[in-house]
């Protein structure tokens, strides 16, 4: 038997290892990396990219974890945007500019110790909802022919930011309305939603240009009533590279895609996400993108309400 004095010190002892381990438990080092109190943080900083290709300063880029705004920041003159001192967690990113559709980013799944650097934040689609009703110019698009002007269509609101859009019209029976984008592009992805306005009258076309070089030289794809065409007129020749039978209606919205990538030699064509069709590059090796609409019919009218007008530049525009 062990006398008192032994069973005391034993006692002592056992309360002591527990008091140690206590105490550990509390001072445990925070080394799990998704741990938010780990004292190591993570840095994440991005580019934002006006058109995917210029660096933008001034566009405001928001830290979100949860949908609560954790951090804020604004593009400095390089498009820099910077995080430091990140918790470990879950986040998604925000980019917002004037005139540009807001742009998300994520989830990116962010530890402790996590360094990103220069992730790209693209801002290319025009919504025209920061535009001044009636103005006959929006940013970043130049009128060259027919009538231009910031105009209301509120119907469909979930084919189109509502309610402004960017409406031309032409009246005459030769030429077309013609809007082109500031930018010249050898390698794009260029979309454009549009609905011809139910006050057209007679026969209509609408759609993009693309490789503009001046009136008598561009390609176009539009749409018609009963098809879809892509031509290019070579010194005030049109020359027709394919065609098929489609119906379009007005009042309806239809999105039109244009995209060259470097490492493919032709345009892919899209309507509604369905592919139409490739066009060999081969005719002009640049030029300017814009939007088109016209009317063949002597005292008609066509007016075409373009929106969300996305152009994204670049040799692998994503
Ligand atoms: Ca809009
Ligand atoms: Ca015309």
């Amino acid at each position: 038997m062990l006398p008192n004095y032994r069973i005391r010190k034993l006692g002592a002892c056992a309360l002591c290892v527990i008091m140690l381990s206590i105490t550990a438990c509390l001072d445990a080092p925070r080394d799990n990396i998704w741990d938010p109190d780990n004292p190591d943080k993570a840095y994440f900083s991005l580019i934002v990219r006006e058109l995917g290709y210029y660096e933008m300063p001034g566009a405001v880029v928001d830290l979100l974890r949860d949908g609560v705004i954790i951090k804020s920041d604004t593009s400095d003159e390089n498009g820099v945007v910077a995080f430091a001192d990140i918790d470990p967690g879950i986040y998604d990113f925000r980019g917002e500019a004037t005139y540009y559709a807001a742009v998300d980013l994520g989830p990116e799944s962010l530890c402790a110790g996590a360094y990103v650097v220069d992730q790209p934040l693209d801002l290319c689609t025009l919504p025209f909802e920061d535009e001044v009703l009636g103005m006959g110019s929006a940013h970043g698009l130049v009128p060259m022919s027919g009538t231009w002007s910031i105009a209301q269509d509120d119907r469909c609101p979930d084919a189109h930011s509502t309610p402004q859009v960017y409406q031309g019209m032409d009246h005459d029976t030769g030429g077309s309305a013609l809007s082109y984008c500031e930018t010249e592009a050898q390698y794009f992805v260029f979309e454009v939603k549009l609905s011809v306005d139910t006050s057209t009258m007679g026969d209509w076309e609408a759609g993009v240009v693309f490789r503009y070089q001046d009136e008598s030289n561009y390609c176009k794809l539009v749409i018609t009533p009963d098809t879809v065409t892509c031509y290019c007129l070579i010194n005030g020749q049109k020359t027709e590279l394919r065609a098929m039978a489609r119906e379009s209606v007005a009042g309806a919205w239809y999105t039109i895609r244009v995209e060259r990538r470097q490492y493919e030699a032709f345009f892919r064509t899209a309507i509604d996400n369905s592919v139409f069709f490739g066009i060999y590059d081969t005719v002009f090796s640049g030029g300017l993108l814009g939007l088109t609409a016209s009317n063949y019919d002597n005292g008609g009218t066509a007016a075409v309400n373009f929106d969300d007008v996305t152009l994204c530049l670049g040799s692998n525009p994503r």
